[in-house]
């Protein structure tokens, strides 16, 4: 049962061959938003649900400073609705989870040592982390309180296949494609730990399925790259990729106006996800960049399609000549 609100950001196509292939039997779609009490409590009721993997986010960062009321609304009002939901269905069985999919950015900024780990205090600096570290707070206040059956996975920087195109990744990607500028903010020197979007989905399913009841999970991938140096490898890759000039690409990089409160580093310690789980990256970094890359140039319909609509006016309003 796959509940969405498809926002700018969501797309049923992103999930064709799950309906192509399970359609009607092993998967459905719902179209509805995570705030509407009575449509939640009539999906729990009507499917009988017994485990909720919540991904439902808004998630750009630059968006919530810009406009932080949807975030507040979906990460935090639309958490709630869910957990009560649950929390009324469910009644005192211990036989179902929720389980909250969350961001290393509720820790806050690190300088150049040191990890994240599950016991570092929460300290959100902007309106995007402060809405996750909120509703990681309702989630695990339900587990003690209510006796709710909880986990939280904290992951760091997805990338890969369907990430929408205002993320750093894909953005720069497209960007190559269509030879834009490049836009890095501030020295390029904040720190991001990468992670395969299918190491963190291996790492989801392994926490519903054997994690401990009531604990978080970090998940990163281990992967530290300064801003500039990624770019500089998307470069590289591209350049081979498609044939044609690394220094043209290169060319094409920019140092804009940072990003307001920009986090300087990030970086997960996901020893007790390895140890109690045995999870592992299966995904090396350098072939998860490539297939990404060749990804995103084999679905030029799809980000057309994607960015076309609301997006794109958004981008018109706020950034106007920077992509
Ligand atoms: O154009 C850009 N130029 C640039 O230098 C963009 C879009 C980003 N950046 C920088 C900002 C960050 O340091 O790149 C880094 C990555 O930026 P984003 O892709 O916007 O991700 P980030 O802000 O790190 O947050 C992401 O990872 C954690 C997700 O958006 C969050 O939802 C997730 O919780």
């Amino acid at each position: 049962m796959n509940l969405d609100a498809l926002t700018y950001a969501g797309n049923p196509e992103n999930l064709s061959d799950v309906d192509l292939k399970y359609s009607g039997s092993k998967y459905r779609f719902v179209h509805g938003d995570i705030t509407d009490s009575e449509l939640i409590s009539s999906v729990m009721e009507k499917h009988d649900i017994d485990l909720i993997i919540h991904l439902a986010a808004e998630s750009h960062v630059d968006r919530s400073i810009h406009g932080p009321a949807d975030f507040i609304r979906t990460n935090i009002f639309g958490t709630f609705v869910l957990l009560e939901a649950a929390r009324k269905y469910w009644k005192n069985r211990t036989d179902v989870l929720f389980h909250h999919v969350s961001t290393d950015e509720v820790y806050g900024s690190l300088n150049e040592s040191g990890l994240f780990t599950e016991t570092s205090p929460y300290n959100p600096r902007s309106p995007y982390s402060a809405t996750k570290a909120g509703s990681d707070h309702l989630v695990s206040a339900y587990f003690h309180t209510y006796q709710l059956p909880i986990t939280i996975s904290n992951c760091s920087n997805n990338y890969g296949p369907y990430q929408f195109p205002e993320k750093l990744i894909p953005l720069m990607i497209l960007n190559m494609i269509n030879s834009k500028p490049l836009p890095v903010y501030g020295d390029g020197l904040n720190i991001r730990d990468w992670v395969h979007v299918d190491d963190h989905n291996e790492g989801i399913w392994r926490i519903v399925t054997n994690g401990t009841i009531g604990s978080t999970y970090n998940l990163g991938g281990g992967n530290e790259r300064t801003n500039i140096d990624l770019v500089k490898i998307l470069c590289t890759e591209y350049s081979q990729i498609n044939r044609q000039e690394k220094e043209e690409l290169l060319s094409l990089i920019r140092f804009i106006e940072d990003r307001p409160g920009h986090d300087r580093r990030y970086a997960i310690d996901s020893t007790k996800l390895k140890s109690e789980l045995g999870w592992k990256h299966s995904i090396d970094f350098q072939e998860g960049i490539r297939n990404t890359i060749n990804w995103y140039l084999s679905h030029l319909d799809w980000v057309e399609q994607v960015k076309s609509g609301e997006y794109q006016n958004w981008i018109e309003k706020n950034y106007s000549g920077r992509m």
